[in-house]
């Protein structure tokens, strides 16, 4: 197939950086090591069963347990190498941290450290990668104060606002890198022949209503009473508040839901609920909320924690969860305004109410 006259992402970061005429080429040679690392987890993954690593992850004291309580696919654990080993060594960062490891990664001595930090799920969804349904990666850049001194985990506890470049790889039916540099948000096909990344979507927008909604229903019972409120209008369909059907998607893969509400609009719900007090929530927010949120607002759409925007909330450590509603603006603002018109919603969580003395 002859060359078409689409940009590769190379062509798109030197383009995107004549914005910036006293940029060094650091932060376009970081995205692109980013991206080489996701076209590795791309061939990985695709190997399935026949790669020899698909199932859990084992060590000689059995299978390992990562800093979230998980245990760990061979996947994550092959993912979160492929992305240390193609970042590590070029002298753009002066750090990463990601899902897998509790510390973050200290550049080795032997490379030069530079100014950025990279955050990231290796192995998004890796739930799902034994039944081969789509999973991804998702990562994060940030600047650090001072370059070149080694990152410390406090240098990574910034608020999503001061990302300069967030973005997922998608290893679905086609490969696809999807990115924002602060400037829209743009989609990458992999072109298995080229091994490049093709200029497929460009400007990607949220459309701003949407009739699809992504939720574990499974965790209802534990649903704050704005949560509640929001999915019955929806399961009310015509006959509700709401005077229209929805439809209903969860695949359990949260880079798969950001890209269909990316592709098409639609809403998607982790909320911070009452099924284990000890987690605000099951998304973590350095290296998903952050990242999918920055995507979202930078499409026109939008990120909140139910209470607030995603982007302005100040992280408290790094590997700290919290509750996550992104997707269409209309449909967030309108799950904001729930949580906004309950003051008392937060009592009426059994976990609350079975503390009232004055339960009636
Ligand atoms: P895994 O990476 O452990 O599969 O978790 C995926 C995820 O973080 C996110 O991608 C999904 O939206 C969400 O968890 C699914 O959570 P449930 O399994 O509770 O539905």
């Amino acid at each position: 197939m002859p060359l078409t006259n689409r940009s590769t992402l190379t062509q798109f970061l030197i383009e995107e950086r004549r914005r910036f005429p006293e940029a060094g080429g650091d932060f376009n040679a970081l995205i692109l090591n980013v991206a080489l690392a996701c076209k590795a987890i791309a061939k990985a993954v695709a190997y399935g069963e026949l790669g020899g690593v698909l199932g859990s992850h084992e060590t000689e004291q059995g299978g390992s347990i990562n800093v979230q309580g998980e245990t760990q696919k061979k996947l994550d654990v092959l993912s979160n190498e492929i992305f240390l080993r193609m970042n590590e060594w070029a002298g753009h960062l002066a750090g990463m941290a990601s899902e897998e490891m509790e510390q973050p990664h200290p550049i080795p001595v032997c490379y030069p450290r530079g100014k950025y930090l990279l955050t990231f799920d290796p192995l998004d969804g890796s739930s799902n990668i034994d039944v081969n349904v789509s999973v991804g990666s998702i990562f994060s850049i940030l600047r650090v104060a001072e370059g070149g001194a080694e990152a410390t985990a406090e240098d990574f506890l910034q608020a999503g606002n001061r990302q300069v470049a967030a973005g997922y790889a998608l290893y679905g039916p086609a490969t696809m890198l999807v990115l924002s540099v602060g400037n829209g948000v743009h989609g990458f096909t992999l072109d298995p022949g080229l091994g490049e990344f093709m200029l497929t979507h460009p400007d990607l927008k949220v459309p701003e209503e949407t009739q699809e909604f992504a939720i574990n229903a499974s965790n209802s019972r534990f649903w704050e009473a704005p949560v509640k409120r929001y999915v019955d209008e929806c399961l009310a369909g015509k006959t509700g508040p709401r005077k229209k059907d929805f439809n209903m998607r969860w695949i359990a893969s949260m880079v798969a839901e950001a890209h269909r509400i990316l592709m098409r609009g639609g809403v998607f719900l982790y909320p911070r609920d009452s099924k284990d007090p000890s987690k605000p929530g099951r998304l973590r927010l350095l290296y998903e909320a952050n990242p999918i949120g920055f995507l979202m607002e930078q499409a026109g759409g939008r990120a909140s924690t139910g209470r607030l925007p995603m982007l302005e909330v100040q992280p408290e450590s790094l590997h700290q969860r919290i509750g996550l509603v992104f997707g269409s603006k209309q449909e967030v603002e309108r799950i904001e305004r729930y949580h906004a018109e309950t003051q008392a919603g937060d009592r009426d969580i059994p976990l609350f109410a079975e503390r009232s003395l004055f339960r009636d």
